[in-house]
């Protein structure tokens, strides 16, 4: 039986007013679901609004969920954390239901106050989540989040183009210009091009040691005239996928993406080590359908949804429900789900609470051009 199939909606919705203009609009009948919760009329909304990354999922699941719940899903785009977290601090909690943000930047939303716990009774599924994604050190018990997908940040190469055939996983490929195999891009995201600089240079990508930012940046700042360009993960994708980039710094599954259409290109952990993370759904304050949300938050932990979710992104997923329906060639891709030896050399961001403004004023100094005080 299909997903579709499986919901029941008690009525079909006529939400137009009638014809007339004068005549009220025929009550608009409450939702039982097929995880059997019911939604009122009054929870359930017209539009539940989505604060997520591009690309990061399939319109079909969407589509299944506004036929199922009545509603229509509206989604709203960004590139990094580091944007979506400032449209929330600027009072943007209002304007959206649900977002999807990365362990460290649950950990800044949750330290301002600008998301609402989960309520556990409207997510059942969440028992799918595998026992590691339940006690993540930033939200353990998934008080405030649920994960959504997981992967990590590394190279993006092309073996077909890469001067000297195919390329050593290392970060030397972008940081030591004799090392180069072509031109490349670094990812338009501070935390992330930052915390590449420290692991290369054997420091950990959390450091708030001074010393170790300065030589970060000084590494970064040698190496700026040499990238193509800072690019968000949609254009580093597209840079890679046309040819200009024969190295880009990018997240796994974009790299994957890429791969599937275009042979010559690898997906690279560099040795040095680099970042793993996870996405996770969180609720803003305030948001306008946080019951709705809730629904979705459930729906995308369904089994068959998740492994649908992963089957289109390319990334891992932290539900042990989806694993029997995902695609097992990703299943069995180290690009993926890298193994144990792997996972040691990876970390995870965190929240760096005061030295944030350090790393802001490197990556400021970075974009603009300017040199290091
Ligand atoms: N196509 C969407 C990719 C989203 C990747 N999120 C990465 C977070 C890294 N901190």
């Amino acid at each position: 039986m299909s997903l579709r199939q499986r919901f029941f909606v008690h009525a079909p919705l006529a939400l137009a007013l009638l014809a007339s203009g004068c005549e009220r609009a025929p009550e608009r009948p409450a939702v039982v679901d097929a995880y059997g919760l019911r939604l009122e009329t009054a929870e359930l909304g017209e539009r539940l609004n989505l604060f997520i990354w591009s690309d990061y999922m399939d319109p079909e699941l969407i589509e299944e969920f506004e036929s199922a719940y009545g509603v229509a899903v509206a989604l709203d785009y960004y590139d990094t954390n580091e944007a979506m977290i400032a449209k929330l601090q600027a009072g943007g909690t209002g304007q959206y239901d649900l977002v999807v943000a990365s362990d460290y930047a649950v950990e800044v939303l949750r330290g301002e106050n600008l998301l609402e716990p989960l309520d556990h009774a409207l997510v059942p599924n969440l028992a799918n989540l595998a026992p590691r994604f339940r006690e993540a050190p930033f939200d353990p018990g998934n008080r405030y989040s649920a994960t959504y997908q997981w992967g990590t940040s590394g190279l993006g190469v092309r073996a077909d183009l890469a001067e000297g055939g195919e390329p050593a996983a290392s970060w030397a490929l972008v940081f030591d210009p004799a090392a180069g195999v072509g031109p490349f891009t670094m990812l338009a995201d501070p935390r992330e091009t930052i915390g590449a600089a420290l692991i290369y240079l054997g420091h950990s990508a959390n450091s708030v040691d001074p010393g170790e930012l300065a030589a970060a940046e000084r590494l970064l700042l040698a190496q700026r005239d040499r990238v193509l360009t800072y690019a968000p993960f949609a254009s580093a994708r597209d840079l890679l996928a046309s040819g200009d980039a024969v190295v880009a710094h990018n997240y796994s599954g974009d790299v994957l993406m890429v791969a599937d259409e275009v042979p010559g290109v690898r997906y690279l952990i560099p040795a040095e080590g680099s970042v793993v993370w996870t996405d996770n759904l969180a609720i803003p304050s305030g948001a306008p359908h946080a019951r709705l949300a809730h629904a979705f938050v459930n729906f995308v932990l369904d089994g068959n949804v998740g492994a649908r979710l992963s089957n289109f992104t390319r990334y891992a997923s932290p539900n042990d429900a989806a694993m029997p329906g995902m695609d097992p060639e990703l299943l069995a891709d180290p690009s993926v789900y890298p193994d144990s030896a792997v996972m040691a050399r990876l970390e995870f961001l965190h929240d760096l609470g005061e030295a944030r403004a350090a790393y802001d004023r490197i990556w400021t100094r970075l974009r603009a051009g300017a040199a290091a005080p």
